[in-house]
């Protein structure tokens, strides 16, 4: 397999130096966070009032921690660290569950963070000889604008099509010969599920490799991604609050996906304690920006859940690795007293040859407990079969479904394109406990 670096030097950086890195990063990012009045005060309570207060590697552990409430509290400008004549761009989430919240960016910020997607991009092995196809939707959401810049950077030919119109998108993919996808996982399932009906066979494309991201997914469904395209899925992390895409990348060994440790301070911590977890420990990702300047963040709690993986990775990279997210503090479901991450019920089904592409989570409640229905759905060749075949998938799912969860689950079984398709993020999880 075939290394290639965007920027060397940096990417090959020995530990000593790169903390070293860190260290004065983060002073400097104290010092711009100290121009906005939450971290003035903020820091203040903390007993930091300027850079020099933080004189050692270990002292970012003396700055608290910020939520996505502080940032909600802070909306509009309360975070912002300069003069708005210097910002060329913002990005604000949806806010639909409460008050947005926004991230400002300078120029220099812009640039930075397209020469960190162009590292990820170059990290696959992909070049300016690729054609990029950039299917997740270009506006606030980060995931569109975000690849975008970095594609140009690497000097790729990009297709800036967005979300949605999957036609489209199958006839763009052909006529250009796409070989790159930026897709969430459940849609490039769902892409290859329409290509018979565009007329379009596996031959007639030159994909290569995927990008796959923006929610959580099992190893199955990379597979069953890598499988039914017969290209590399690599797995893509990062949160708009952390710019968007760009935090975390995997590259061509897909054995975890790089933090770039000299723009993003990493900790893993127990989210019940606060305290620092060690490597191959899973826990809360909390993270520093090191080099943004219009808005600055210090230990930010993303509610992701993952590790850090121990050891060097064969491309020579010193920035260290982090696992698949394996849920996040507040996506975990409480059945019937069990905790169960929906990524577990994923991993199961996707491993099921005869489930197809698509899937959903529902809670009911009955009577006084909780019901956990799991519907998939499966290729239609098994519909038209025997009825005993389908109610034997059904108890298989069913019965591994159980092992994996502890709980008893029901599965339904649907036809194809039967089930809500997303075209960005997926909502998978379907509980109506709280409504009954
Ligand atoms: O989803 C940024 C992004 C765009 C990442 C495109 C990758 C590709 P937000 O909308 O702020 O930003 O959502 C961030 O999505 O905290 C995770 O919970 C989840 N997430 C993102 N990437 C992954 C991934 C973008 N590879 C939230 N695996 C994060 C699992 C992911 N979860």
């Amino acid at each position: 397999m075939k290394t290639s670096y965007w920027e060397k030097e940096i990417e090959t950086i020995d530990r000593t130096s790169l903390k070293k890195l860190q260290l004065k990063r983060l002073k400097e990012s104290v010092a711009v966070a100290l121009k906005t009045p939450f971290y003035k005060a903020r820091l203040k309570k903390a007993g930091i009032t300027g850079p020099d207060d933080i004189k050692h590697w270990e002292d970012y552990k003396k700055i608290p921690f910020t939520t996505k409430d502080d940032l909600r509290e802070c909306y509009p400008n309360g975070l912002l660290a300069v003069p708005m004549d210097d910002v060329v761009r913002l990005h604000t989430s949806s806010g639909t569950t409460g008050t947005p919240t926004v991230i400002y960016h300078t120029k220099k910020d812009i640039d930075n963070w397209s020469d960190l997607i162009a590292r990820c991009i170059v990290a696959t092995g992909a070049t300016e000889k690729d054609i990029f196809q950039n299917m997740m939707s270009y506006g606030m959401f980060t995931g569109g604008l975000g690849l975008h810049y970095g594609a140009e950077k690497v000097g790729m030919t990009v297709i800036p099509m967005g979300g949605g119109n999957t036609k489209r998108q199958i006839q763009l993919m052909k006529d250009f010969g796409t070989t790159v996808l930026h897709i969430t996982p459940s849609y490039i399932l769902h892409i290859h599920s329409k290509l018979a009906e565009c007329g379009v066979k596996l031959e007639d494309l030159k994909l290569k490799k995927a990008y796959l991201g923006a929610e959580p997914y099992s190893e199955n469904t990379r597979k069953k991604a890598e499988d039914l395209f017969q290209i590399d899925a690599y797995n893509s992390y990062g949160l708009s609050e952390m710019n968007g895409p760009g935090v975390a990348f995997e590259c061509v060994h897909k054995c975890g996906m790089h933090v770039w440790e000299d723009t993003y301070l990493v900790e893993v911590i127990d989210p019940k304690t606060g305290e620092s977890l060690p490597e191959e420990k899973e826990g809360e990702l909390v993270f520093t920006q090191l080099v943004r300047r219009a808005t600055p963040l210090l230990r930010y709690r993303s509610r992701d859940i993952a590790c850090i993986r121990k050891g060097q990775c064969a491309c020579k990279r010193t920035h260290r690795r982090l696992s698949r997210i394996t849920g996040r503090t507040d996506d975990m479901l409480i059945i019937n007293g069990v905790n169960v991450y929906p990524s577990q019920i994923e991993e199961v089904v996707m491993r099921i040859p005869e489930v197809g592409t698509n899937y959903q989570i529902c809670l009911e409640k009955e009577g006084t407990l909780d019901k956990l229905i799991v519907k998939v759905e499966i290729y239609s060749k098994l519909f038209k079969g025997e009825l005993s075949e389908v109610d034997s998938l059904k108890n298989r799912i069913k019965e591994e479904l159980r092992a994996a969860i502890i709980i008893h689950p029901a599965v339904e079984l649907h036809e194809p394109g039967s089930l809500p398709v997303f075209e960005g993020k997926a909502k998978r999880v379907v509980d109506n406990r709280a409504k009954l």
